[in-house]
């Protein structure tokens, strides 16, 4: 599968007007109407039927979406030490669609994308996003590229030519939930040491699938982890 970017993405609102008019004329029909999740669900499934998937309409998908807690609270769980990852769409296999959850001070190890896009939402709370530079050589020190807050429905997008991130919920009174769709699916990814840049590889699973507690799989683990 083939992807497009033609557009810079951009979270400002003048820019995001401007791709939309820049979008519409280049798809050549109106954009579609994002008026719940399962409008989410089913509008990404059309843009995923196609071989050559269009980078910059799945962002628009993703941030027309306004949070309702109501159409996502089935894939809200949380553990006590860790975020959870809660499957919601396997894309047909082309990408999957999760929920995840992050208790307070929860965050993610500093990761890569194993060659997926990542499109990143937020549902509930703010998330802090602080990317790094791919170390140049080995035991090198993470260079920190930029940081940002994530507040209720902005969305992000990473890929590895972009960097590494980390993810956390910087809050220690209040959860967070974030939107993720990462195209195409993978189940593996590296992760890094801060300190020495050091690469390991981890296994990513679903804490539930579909609104099910998922017992059987162990939950996410990562080596590098907080
Ligand atoms: N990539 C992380 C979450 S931050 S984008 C994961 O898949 O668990
Ligand atoms: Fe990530």
């Amino acid at each position: 599968m083939s992807l497009c970017v033609y557009q810079p993405l951009n979270s400002d609102r003048n820019e995001e007007e401007f791709c939309e008019i820049t979008l519409t004329k280049h798809l050549g029909h109106s954009l579609p109407e994002i008026c719940s999740l399962s409008d989410v669900v089913s509008e990404l499934s059309k843009v995923f039927e196609s071989e050559k998937v269009n980078v910059e309409l799945v962002h628009y998908i993703m941030r027309s979406y306004k949070s309702n807690p109501a159409e996502w609270k089935k894939y809200a769980k949380f553990d006590r030490f860790k975020y959870t990852r809660n499957l919601v769409d396997d894309g047909n296999g082309k990408y999957n669609l999760m929920a995840l959850c992050w208790g307070e001070g929860h965050g993610s190890s500093i990761h890569d994308h194993a060659n997926s896009h990542c499109f990143m939402k937020i549902l509930q709370g703010s998330l802090e996003e602080v990317r790094y530079d791919w170390p140049k050589e080995e035991e090198d020190e993470l260079k920190e590229s930029g940081r940002k807050i994530l507040n209720l429905n902005d969305v992000c997008y990473i890929n590895d030519s972009l960097g590494l991130h980390r993810v956390e919920n910087v809050s220690s009174y209040d959860t967070a939930i974030s939107l993720h769709l990462y195209c195409p699916p993978y189940d593996r990814c590296s992760v890094f040491n801060q300190k020495t840049g050091k690469k390991s590889q981890a296994t990513v699973t679903f804490y539930s699938m579909y609104g099910k507690r998922n017992k059987d799989l162990k939950d996410i683990s990562t080596p590098e982890d907080n």
